[in-house]
């Protein structure tokens, strides 16, 4: 069979594809970044039940969402920063939507992240990576696995101190690397946002949304289930709603693999 598209159908139905779930549960126990005090609170998920099979509504269950775009398993729009704000096709609903699916590349830093909370993935660990998988790709997403979505304790997960949080994330330097010459799509982690925990202190202050976003790219946080990725070859379908001048939207994010 030479027909591409007929091909992927084929093995999506022989299982010689398979899907992984690279999403958190959405729910009033999904844990939300927390910032210090004098900025604004992005707020717990709501669920207003509307009707369940009774006087509201006899055949038929519905709820209401309250959340922000930022919630969960989510995506980071270009415009979610000031580096991206004059940028064209750069919110939810004006992104080239072919750009939703694309490549991933995995960098397996949970052993570095068990050692060290506050792990920072650098240029030398990613030219690791590429000794033995080859360049990262124009184009693709790179993932950083953590194992940090096996923190199932929210507070395990934000792992908040008095100076702020403490989780893993990019160097600066990682960031220029792979957003200016490797050209990647976007960067994805298992944490409740893109930056390290510590990544206010940096120069520039939070560099995975700066370097990012003022280059057009797309972030992904909260992911899971990285462990089940091979570190090249998975393809990534993460759409966010078209949410008009969205600055970000939560997202299934499915990655196909070979089986
Ligand atoms: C707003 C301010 C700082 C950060 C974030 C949001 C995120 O991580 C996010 O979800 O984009 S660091
Ligand atoms: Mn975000």
């Amino acid at each position: 069979m030479n027909d591409p598209l007929a091909s992927f159908a084929e093995a999506l139905a022989l299982g010689r594809l398979r899907v992984v779930d690279c999403s958190q549960p959405l729910s009033p126990a999904t844990p939300v970044i927390r910032l210090p005090p004098e900025f604004a609170a992005t707020p717990p998920v709501r669920v207003e039940r509307l009707s369940e099979y009774d006087d509201a509504g006899p055949a038929w269950y519905w709820n209401v969402l309250h959340l922000g775009e930022h919630t969960g398993t989510h995506f980071d729009a270009p415009v979610h920063w000031v580096t991206g704000r004059e940028l064209p096709a750069a919110s939810t609903d004006t992104i080239d939507p072919a750009r939703f699916i694309a490549p991933a590349c995995v960098i397996d830093c949970s052993e570095d992240a068990r050692r060290d909370e506050d792990f920072l993935l650098t240029p030398a660990r990613v030219a690791a990576w590429e000794r033995e998988h080859g360049p990262v790709p124009a184009g693709a997403w790179l993932l950083m696995r953590t194992d940090w979505s096996r923190r199932t304790d929210p507070d395990a997960f934000l792992n908040m101190r008095d100076d702020g949080a403490h989780t893993p994330g990019f160097s600066p330097d990682a960031v220029r690397l792979l957003v200016e010459e490797r050209g990647v799509l976007g960067l994805g982690v298992e944490t409740v946002g893109t930056d390290a925990g510590q990544a206010h202190a940096f120069d520039p202050p939070f560099p995975a949304h700066h370097i990012l976003h003022g280059a057009g790219r797309f972030g992904l946080a909260s992911l899971a289930n990285l462990d089940r990725l091979p570190p090249t070859g998975a393809v990534l379908i993460a759409a966010p709603l078209k949410i008009v001048h969205g600055s970000g939207s939560p997202v299934r994010a499915l990655a196909v693999v070979p089986a």
